[in-house]
């Protein structure tokens, strides 16, 4: 028996070539993140398979999503390049000018050339990068004290780190990760964490029978198993033609991660760090689409893609736990 939490695309006969084994390869990120990730692996457990769950048999995967560190050879091309020798194809960019962000998705390849993309069977991936330029002197320059040997990072080696969830660089010093914590809780998170998994989210529209009450019902049930949410901006972030609605939890925290004191001394000093949080989206029918019974809606009668306005407000999912909000939340169950 396969748990609940693998995608359902590992069966899917459909898959030939790269698409099937990158299908594949997303058991060995997930495991790593369901590990990692104890609030995720509590969520499956509570929300689908437990007592008076929804009953679903597997969760399915609307989108992956990667950080990086806008440095040459880092960025999200080197994750963009592993996507698109996979099958995956870039889609439209947006900025997050405050934070100093940029972000693009890949849409998987589809099943038959000129298709749609696989969406039922596999995640788009969603990947950000940090604009290291537009930080303070200070913050630039302990980035690149880690990533200027970096310069010939290859997309494989991208690859790699996503499978393995090794860090390209050396782990952070504690004093380094306490000023970039300062400044932008991206660039601390993207260091201490590189290319590791920082969330999938789930396809709540893909439970079967459909939630009475969407996605807000959904939450409401997760906050009653003692889930902490989101709130930036609110609980629920919905796009501004309502079709695309999105929440997360607060990223789960190591208390006590272990990081190098910085003296050179070889010590070690505890710091608080985010780790990966997990988000639920609700993708609704398309109007031209909305009379079509249930059972005949497909991914691509829904709204795709992702909206800057949502994003900007679910970045702050490791922001909140990095300022003591998270730690392990959603004890329901455990
Ligand atoms: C990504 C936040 C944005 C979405 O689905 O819009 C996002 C991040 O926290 O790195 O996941
Ligand atoms: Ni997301």
């Amino acid at each position: 028996e396969r748990p609940a939490t693998q995608p359902a695309s590992l069966d899917a006969a459909d898959l030939k070539g790269p698409a099937r084994v990158f299908a594949a390869s997303l058991r060995i990120i997930l495991d790593r993140y369901w590990a990692a990730t104890p609030s995720a692996r509590r969520v499956v457990e509570c929300l689908y398979s437990g007592p008076g769950g929804y009953g679903a048999a597997q969760v399915a995967h609307d989108h992956l999503a990667f950080r990086t560190l806008g440095v040459p050879g880092l960025g999200i091309d080197s994750i963009g390049r592993a996507l698109e020798a996979f099958g995956y194809r870039r889609q439209d960019n947006s900025v997050f000018p405050s934070k100093k962000l940029q972000a693009t998705w890949y849409a998987p390849p589809p099943l038959v050339p000129g298709g749609p993309p696989a969406y039922e069977l596999l995640p788009r991936v969603f990947v950000s990068q940090l604009e290291v330029g537009k930080l303070s002197p200070a913050a630039q320059s302990i980035i690149l004290r880690y990533t200027s040997c970096l310069s010939d990072f290859t997309p494989i080696a991208a690859w790699g780190a996503m499978l393995s969830g090794a860090l390209p660089w050396s782990p952070p010093s504690a004093d380094d990760y306490d000023a970039l914590l300062a400044e932008s809780e991206y660039a601390a998170w993207t260091l201490a964490n590189g290319y590791a998994l920082n969330h999938t989210a789930l396809s709540v529209h893909r439970i079967s029978p459909p939630i009475e009450g969407g996605l807000a019902a959904f939450n409401a049930r997760l906050r009653g198993l003692g889930f902490e949410l989101n709130g930036e901006g609110g609980e629920v972030k919905a796009s501004s033609d309502a079709l695309l609605l999105q929440s997360s939890t607060v990223a789960d925290v190591d208390a006590a991660a272990e990081l190098p004191s910085g003296s050179g001394g070889g010590g070690k000093a505890l710091r608080r760090v985010a780790r990966a949080y997990i988000e639920f989206v609700e993708r609704r029918p398309l109007p031209q689409h909305a009379a079509l019974p249930p059972e005949r809606l497909a991914e691509v009668h829904r709204r795709d893609g992702f909206e800057a306005a949502n994003a900007d407000n679910i970045f702050a999912s490791t922001t909140l736990a990095a300022r003591g909000g998270g730690g392990g939340g959603g004890g329901g169950g455990a």
